[in-house]
């Protein structure tokens, strides 16, 4: 097991992997840019290093002096946390080049799956369901036409190097084909500096239900359950479930039997998610994130395994030591992603926290790096808090919910507390009845 890990990111991320580390009897090393001095992931820290100006590209975005603090501190291998370097294959090389452990997948895996149309080809070879679509990259505004006879209308432009919906353009018939296949290229050329672009058929009311696995370096995989991840604003994820109020035990452990068979052939390691959109009974395949994700904790809460503690066992080459058969589902978890903006307006609002009081009691976990007094700087995600809370049953996680946002006191800064009560008291939550599209429609 390693001695000494660097943190490579900020916020209530750097507390989980450092609060894993510490269980582990692993000491840790902190990074924080100037504007960070002051936060609670440094005091936290066994050591920490500052690496650079507020500006994210010059401080948690500085491969060199990320390593460098490693090197100088001499910890073993770096947590990338989620963001910022996590699914860079090149920062996961150098890493690698120093002789350090990165806490991940390797290289190789991280830019397959960054490329969304190599991750679809590979799926499809293994026998994972897609969206029907381009077999890959379309060629040009004619194989678009093509493609898009085949598969019907209405049709999604995507860029292959995308995600997070930029460089995404629909087209509701023949005619609408033309300008989404100038914007897309353009958007993706733009965003990405890449144009390759890929065609699907739009799916107008899916959900999105993501799969969290766990495999290790000596060929065990298996799957941590699902988590729905419908409710969204543009492109944010705000409040997540574990498992989907929509499908069944049985279907999440055919999907998972599917996706830990590919996984296995490929020879994926440490953790990672699969993202699938869900409509009329069927899943189809979207993209996989090579990181820890945010919303993990709903995942630990349902299945009582300890997702940051398993990425560094694994890192440092220890078996996963159990199958699929030894993992039980208990309950229902619901996260509610608090962030520092205005709830009605969505305005963000940094600046210094007056009162901080969590919330706590049977079912209840709090994620944040906030402290009374602490400044929330202008720099960095809006995120200041996920409040997980886990039940028998999804009605009761829902009342520990609510009970629970009407215990947290966050003065100081607007917060979109108000917004997750709202949602916890409208009809069609409580049913489970959404998609996508919901949220964007109710705020
Ligand atoms: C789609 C889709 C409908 N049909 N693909 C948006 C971001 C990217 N990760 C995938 N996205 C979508 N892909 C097909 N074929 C609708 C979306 C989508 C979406 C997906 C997941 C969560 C929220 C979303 C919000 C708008 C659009």
């Amino acid at each position: 097991m390693f001695k000494k890990i660097l943190i490579a990111n900020r916020g209530e991320i750097a507390l989980r992997v450092l609060r894993a580390c510490r269980e582990l009897g692993i000491a840790s090393v902190a990074v924080h840019s100037t504007a960070d001095a002051d936060a609670m992931h440094v005091r936290l820290a066994d050591e920490s290093v500052c690496i650079g100006p507020p500006a994210a590209r010059d401080s948690y975005l500085n491969m060199p002096a990320i390593i460098s603090a490693a090197l100088i501190t001499g910890a073993e291998a770096i947590h990338p946390g989620y963001g910022f370097l996590s699914e860079n294959a090149a920062f996961a090389e150098m890493v690698e080049a120093h002789d350090l452990v990165f806490i991940g997948p390797t290289a190789h895996h991280i830019r397959i799956m960054g490329d969304k149309i190599t991750a679809k080809t590979t799926m499809d070879d293994l026998g994972v369901p897609l969206v029907p679509g381009s077999p890959g990259e379309l060629a040009s505004l004619e194989d678009a036409r093509v493609v898009a006879e085949r598969i019907m209308y209405p049709v999604l432009i995507k860029a292959a190097a995308g995600g997070g919906g930029r460089g995404m353009k629909v087209a509701q018939n023949a005619g609408e084909l033309e300008a989404a296949w100038r914007e897309a290229r353009a958007e993706a050329a733009a965003a990405f500096g890449n144009n390759a672009v890929y065609m699907e058929k739009y799916l107008d009311k899916p959900r999105h239900i993501e799969l969290q696995v766990l495999a290790d370096n000596h060929g065990e995989v298996v799957h941590i359950g699902e988590r729905d991840c419908s409710l969204q604003r543009r492109h944010q994820k705000v409040l997540e479930e574990a498992g989907s109020p929509a499908i069944s035990a049985t279907q999440r452990d055919a999907l998972g039997e599917t996706v830990i068979k590919a996984l296995k052939k490929i020879g994926y390691r440490n953790a990672g998610t699969l993202e699938f959109l869900y409509q009329d009974g069927q899943f189809a395949f979207i993209e996989m994130n090579t990181r820890l994700q945010v919303e993990h904790p709903v995942s630990e809460a349902i299945s009582g395994i300890d997702l940051v503690r398993e990425q560094i066992r694994i890192a440092a080459g220890e078996p996963l030591g159990y199958t699929q058969a030894d993992i039980e589902f208990s309950g229902h978890a619901l996260e509610c992603r608090i962030t520092a903006e205005d709830p009605l307006t969505f305005a963000p609002s940094p600046g210094t926290v007056v009162m901080f009081h969590p919330p706590g009691g049977l079912g209840v976990r709090v994620d944040s790096a906030l402290y009374a007094g602490y400044r929330v700087p202008p720099h960095y995600d809006s995120l200041i808090a996920k409040l997980i809370t886990h039940g028998r049953t999804r009605p009761e996680a829902i009342a520990r919910m609510k009970r629970a946002l009407h215990e947290f006191v966050i003065t100081g800064i607007k917060t979109t507390i108000p917004l997750h009560q709202r949602i916890l008291e409208a009809p069609d939550f409580i049913a489970g009845d959404y998609t996508i599209h919901w949220l964007e429609r109710f705020v």
